[in-house]
């Protein structure tokens, strides 16, 4: 055991300072990531793998979103070929089941793409949500944030703002940014109705063939990926296949790379 002192001060001073300069340092970033499931991950890994400054809001304590739990809590994710290609990518140990179906061990799933995103430079906040879009002119500027506490405890409190050129909604299947955009601005988004058209029942194959169509800008300066994605444009949901979260994201990551670097 090391004998030097341990000042208690210090230490809250250290958490302080340097979680202070990592948020200051993000207020401004190139592309805002809103929802930490493996969409939003993947997609936040392959930009910050090409040098993009890009941060992630995430309101739970944990990231990796509906990852862990497999389906109905076995932890085991299946993915088809394309998506096998991302977890060997991302460096996920993955199994052969059958011809075009793959498992992962889901908590080897979830660290491996959090500990690569994070290492590659993606910043994640998380404890943090987006309760709503800075909107300029008609123009998506950024996010606005708040401690989720501050909602669960119902308190009266004013959030701060964080400026993007880009923002990705990987909330999952309550689509929460493009459902803010159409009740705060009432603007129309991409869609056939103009409108979030709301997730379809589960079917697997055309859930995820429909995913890759889907992810894309559906305003100016905002995409969508993942779940989301399917939920904006009224297509099926899947259960638990991956493939499709992972391909958005890095889709959704490729059309931001194109526009940044
Ligand atoms: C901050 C927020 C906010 C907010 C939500 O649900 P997710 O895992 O989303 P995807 O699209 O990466 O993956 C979907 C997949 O997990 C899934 O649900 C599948 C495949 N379902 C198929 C089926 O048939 O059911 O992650 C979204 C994350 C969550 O962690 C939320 O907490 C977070 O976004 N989030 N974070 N601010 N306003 N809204």
């Amino acid at each position: 055991m090391s004998n030097k002192m341990l000042n208690d001060i210090v230490i809250s001073k250290a958490i302080i300072e340097t979680f202070s300069k990592k948020l200051i340092d993000y207020l401004k970033v190139d592309v805002a990531i809103v929802g930490g499931g493996p969409a939003g991950l993947i997609a936040g890994y392959y930009l910050a793998k090409e040098g993009v400054k890009v941060s992630l809001f995430e309101r739970k304590l944990s990231i990796g979103g509906g990852m862990w739990g497999g389906g109905i809590m076995f932890n085991e994710i299946v993915v088809q070929d394309t998506g096998k290609k991302i977890l060997e990518e991302v460096g996920v140990p993955v199994k052969k089941y059958k011809e075009n179906y793959y498992t992962a061990d889901s908590i080897q799933a979830v660290s491996t793409i959090c500990s690569k995103a994070t290492l590659a430079g993606l910043r994640v906040f998380n404890l943090m949500e987006v309760e709503d879009l800075m909107i300029k002119n008609n123009e998506v500027r950024g996010l606005v944030v708040n401690w989720t506490s501050v909602s669960l405890a119902k308190l009266h409190v004013d959030p701060i703002t964080i400026e993007s050129k880009y923002v990705i909604d990987a909330t999952g299947h309550p689509s929460e940014v493009s459902h803010l955009l159409q009740q705060k601005a009432k603007i129309k988004l991409a869609t056939e109705s103009g409108d979030v058209v709301g997730e379809k029942s589960m079917w697997a194959e055309v859930g995820e063939r429909d995913m890759n169509e889907n992810t894309k800008e559906i305003f100016p300066n905002v995409f969508v990926a993942g779940m989301a994605a399917n939920a904006v444009f009224g297509s099926p949901r899947m259960g638990p296949i991956f493939g499709g979260m992972l391909i958005s994201g890095k889709r959704v990551a490729g059309m931001l790379i194109k526009k940044l670097v």
